[in-house]
């Protein structure tokens, strides 16, 4: 008889029960994804698209999945605007029986329960595998496959430590806001440097998270390229659909009734 190391059993049990609590039926209900909506109050037209979908197509799915980045910036949940709109506006859709994920992306790293909840909305890990339609498909921001960006790999490694997080979320907010402010600045400056190319995936990361997750499909966001592209790993023909950002217009994917639908998103009401 072989014995599993506890560690691996542990974490076959939670991918297990994982699984299990994320099993949709597309013929049932569609399901839906979005992501980089990187709102902001000085964008009011992406806002106002995503209170729409909020109130009218999403009310349809069983589960919406935030990908990551529905904010421009999150410096903590304690900063949360007392007039914030969204997570009114996501609490309204899970009340009515939208289940509502959240995850992290490379702006709003630091949104945390205190928002989920308010939100009625459950953080997800990332990456995570779901089952639909009985296919294993794995989810994640995206930004963790840019791997040719070594100086942005290594800053997210740094503000996804734990430690790191709980150092920022002790200083005042004022503090916050000017960290973030300096932050960004300097991203601005590296970001007109860099090849259009390393900050996109590394075909290589993205192979190997296949194989990692042993998934069908994987959907991401985080590069502003939509698109559902086809490959081969291993012999099996697989998807990654990326999803598109909200800036001239929006990105939703809907799943139903066993179809991938990539659509667009009018900003202008
Ligand atoms: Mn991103």
């Amino acid at each position: 008889m072989v014995m599993e190391p506890p560690l691996a059993c542990s974490r076959g049990w939670r991918h297990l029960a994982e699984m299990h609590r994320h099993t949709h039926d597309s013929h049932a209900a569609p399901i839906l994804f979005i992501a980089d909506l990187h709102l902001d109050p000085a964008r009011p037209a992406a806002l106002h698209a995503l209170a729409g979908f909020l109130a009218g197509p999403a009310r349809k799915a069983s589960a919406l999945y935030i990908l990551g980045d529905l904010f421009e910036a999150w410096i903590g949940d304690d900063a949360r605007p007392a007039d914030d709109p969204v997570a009114p506006a996501l609490r309204a859709l899970a009340d009515q029986g939208t289940r509502v994920f959240l995850m992290h992306g490379n702006r709003d790293f630091l949104l945390g329960r205190a928002f989920a909840q308010a939100a009625g909305a459950e953080l997800l890990d990332e990456p995570v595998v779901i089952s639909i339609d009985n296919e294993r498909v794995g989810l994640e921001h995206g930004d963790a496959l840019c791997t040719d960006d070594t100086a942005y790999q290594a800053f997210r490694a740094q503000v996804r430590d734990p430690d790191w997080q709980r150092g920022f979320l002790a200083l005042s907010v004022a503090e916050r806001l000017e960290q973030a402010r300096a932050a960004r600045a300097r991203s601005g400056e590296d970001m007109a440097t860099k090849a259009e190319a390393i900050m996109d995936v590394n075909p290589a990361a993205v192979t190997t998270r296949f194989r990692d997750l042993d998934v069908a499909r994987l959907i991401h966001g985080h590069t502003h390229r939509p698109a559902m592209h086809s490959l081969t790993v291993d012999g099996v023909e697989r998807q990654r659909i990326v999803l598109g950002d909200w800036f001239d217009q929006g990105s939703v994917l809907t799943v139903s009734d066993r179809e991938y639908r990539l659509d667009q998103v009018s900003l202008s009401g």
